[in-house]
């Protein structure tokens, strides 16, 4: 008797497009593409510590960051995997300080896929688990040349026509959404497939968790330190204090939160006057997530309005984010931007 394998991301992406008469199969072969660029980061994640990949490259990214070796090659892994499938114009990483252009031997597409190939890096080498983040959009331009098209990139998140994450840790997991439901995978190695185990999660309207780094509390003003202290009170109506969970890896927090309920916060702090909004940057961390929590039935602010519907000015901007429960962000919006619900 075969075995039932179950339902494939091929199979899972395919069955949503025939629900959508004008899909082309562009989102199928992308996310498809991904889903090999995700098994070869995967196998290298979880050799990591056995084979010469750990460490640091002696290098620093676009974001002055220490880069490690698996970061390097995540993000050369994606870029040969994404460059030859015809669907894409132009690609933006947060490894690269500009757009990565297609080599003209492919042919170019109409969408863009920005993505963290390895989010997390600094968690490699103590083997907490770390991950990417993609979200992808449709030119809007007639523009094929890469010197024209950072304005189809910087696109307000709620443009984005898909988005998701692969987060390596105990198993490696996928998610993903292109605006109908949020689909977890979960890979089996036995036989190099994603999947499905988490069909159409809905994150808990209110959680009782709160994700922070509490070590920038000096750098916090009093809005910030007043909604931090605001979950960590005892009231028993409100089910408080909350419980802290701080992985220090925003998809390890995030795939928690998503799953169990809770908020993740990374507030705007004075650590560092060249990152006035915090570390998180909006294009390839904030708007992917921003769009799987909306469509998971939770919400993404910068403490102000929603992480959506914010106007990108550079590739890799940072933002201020709150994301998880609605209730939660809408709360931190209360104390932050001092938004009446
Ligand atoms: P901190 C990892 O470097 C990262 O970009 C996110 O994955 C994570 O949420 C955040 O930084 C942790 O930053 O300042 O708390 O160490």
């Amino acid at each position: 008797m075969a075995e039932k394998v179950g339902t494939t991301i091929i199979q899972h992406l395919l069955s949503q497009q025939r629900e959508k008469p004008e899909a082309t199969g562009a989102f199928t072969q992308i996310i498809n593409e991904l889903t090999i660029a995700a098994k070869v980061i995967s196998r290298e994640v979880n050799q990591a510590g056995l084979v010469d990949v750990l460490g640091a490259t002696g290098d620093v990214n676009v974001q002055g960051e220490q880069v490690q070796k698996l970061d390097v090659f995540s993000n050369q892994v994606v870029i040969d995997r994404m460059q030859h499938i015809g669907q894409l114009c132009c690609m933006g990483s947060e490894e690269v300080a500009d757009l990565i252009d297609i080599p003209d031997k492919y042919p170019k597409g109409n969408y863009i896929l920005v993505f963290d190939p390895l989010d997390g890096s600094s968690n490699i080498d103590v083997n907490v688990s770390i991950g990417t983040i993609f979200g992808i959009y449709k030119k809007v331009s007639n523009e094929t040349d890469i010197n024209f098209l950072l304005s189809d990139v910087l696109q307000p998140g709620i443009k984005q026509v898909a988005a998701g994450y692969i987060v390596y840790g105990s198993s490696t997991i996928m998610v993903y959404t292109t605006g109908n439901g949020v689909h977890g995978f979960t890979l089996i190695p036995s036989i190099g497939e994603f999947l499905l185990s988490h069909e159409n999660i809905r994150i808990p309207e209110k959680g009782k968790t709160y994700s922070v780094n509490e070590s920038n509390y000096a750098y916090w003003d009093e809005k910030t330190r007043a909604l931090i202290d605001y979950f960590k009170t005892k009231d028993r109506d409100t089910k408080r204090p909350y419980t802290s969970r701080y992985v220090g890896s925003l998809v390890a927090d995030f795939h928690r939160n998503l799953l169990k309920g809770g908020i993740f916060m990374y507030p705007a702090d004075l650590k560092d006057p060249k990152k006035p909004n915090g570390k998180l940057r909006l294009m390839v961390e904030a708007n992917p997530l921003a769009m799987i929590v909306k469509h998971a039935g939770g919400y993404a602010s910068n403490g102000y309005g929603p992480i959506l519907e914010i106007k990108p000015d550079e590739l890799h901007q940072r933002v201020p984010l709150y994301i998880g429960s609605k209730q939660d962000v809408l709360l931190a919006e209360k104390f932050i931007g001092g938004k009446r619900t």
